[in-house]
């Protein structure tokens, strides 16, 4: 049984988390344990203040320290009374390391998370060097706090826990495991809105139809992901693949140009 715990003025915003789909299942199963710790119940005024104005001027609010550090300890106590020997304390924010798989993977091997969550303009930087072990960014966009990143990594690692995922889908053969995008997939009907499936996907010729996949998930990367197509080593059959996908594109793509030139 893994344990989630996290700091955050919005607790409810976890019900998603907790209330749906496979991270709700997950929970419903057993397969982990989650509690929010909310920092305004460790505030120290009748007020509950919990951000005050950022030393040295300028705009905006901080997030205070103490009110934090007692809920981060208050949730480290509870691990440890759970007989936890290690919390890692995961701060989400925007001068983090861009979460990616390899990230996922090592924290869903922890017994114990504490996931903190900044709002304003982020949080007492002592906070920072005192508790936590991992800054985690989203990527390079604005959010207005941390519990949508949160909630995006508890997702991701939940998927990882043995059970979460039915037999029919499996973590270990997605995206970012192969280092490929996924091929496109269709489902019924056959025509939509003037728009045919792909007849070898209609064909049942089985081997055909893994190779027309692996193609377009190649092609995809290259189109769209050149940078994950630097790190892989193709072999023989994909490279051949991926050429071909490259030559139709091209063929394609002259095709358009010359329907443009002459409208
Ligand atoms: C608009 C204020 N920004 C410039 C002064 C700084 C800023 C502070 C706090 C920007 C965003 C936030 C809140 N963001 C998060 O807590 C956050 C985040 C993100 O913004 N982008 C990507 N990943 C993450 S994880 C947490």
């Amino acid at each position: 049984m893994k344990r989630f715990d996290v700091v955050t003025l919005f607790p409810q915003m976890f019900d998603a988390l907790l209330d749906w789909g496979v991270t709700g299942r997950a929970h419903e199963r057993g397969l982990y344990e989650f509690v929010a710790w909310n920092p305004r119940d460790f505030a120290a005024n009748a007020y509950r203040t919990v951000d005050d104005r950022p030393y040295g001027g300028g705009p905006g609010m901080v997030m205070m320290a103490p009110p934090l550090a007692a809920a981060l300890r208050a949730a480290k106590q509870r691990h440890r009374s759970c007989g936890v020997a290690r919390s890692t304390v995961v701060y989400l924010s925007p001068q983090g390391r861009p979460l990616d798989h390899a990230r996922v993977i090592d924290l869903a091997a922890q017994d114990a998370l504490v996931l903190l969550c900044g709002r304003y303009d982020g949080i007492d930087e002592r906070v920072v060097e005192a508790e936590v072990d991992v800054e985690v960014s989203l990527g390079d966009f604005v959010l207005s706090g941390g519990e949508f990143g949160a909630m995006a990594l508890l997702d991701a690692i939940v998927r990882q826990l043995p059970g979460a995922l039915g037999d029919a889908q499996s973590a270990v053969e997605e995206s970012f495991v192969t280092g490929r995008l996924d091929h496109p997939h269709y489902t019924r009907p056959e025509q939509f809105e003037g728009r045919a499936v792909p007849p070898v996907l209609m064909s049942g010729h089985h081997a055909a139809i893994a190779e027309w996949r692996l193609k377009q998930s190649l092609g995809r990367t290259w189109l769209r992901r050149p940078d994950l197509l630097e790190t892989m080593t193709l072999d023989a059959r994909a490279a051949t693949l991926l050429r071909e996908f490259q030559d139709e594109f091209r063929q394609q793509d002259l095709h358009g140009q010359a329907a443009r030139s002459a409208a």
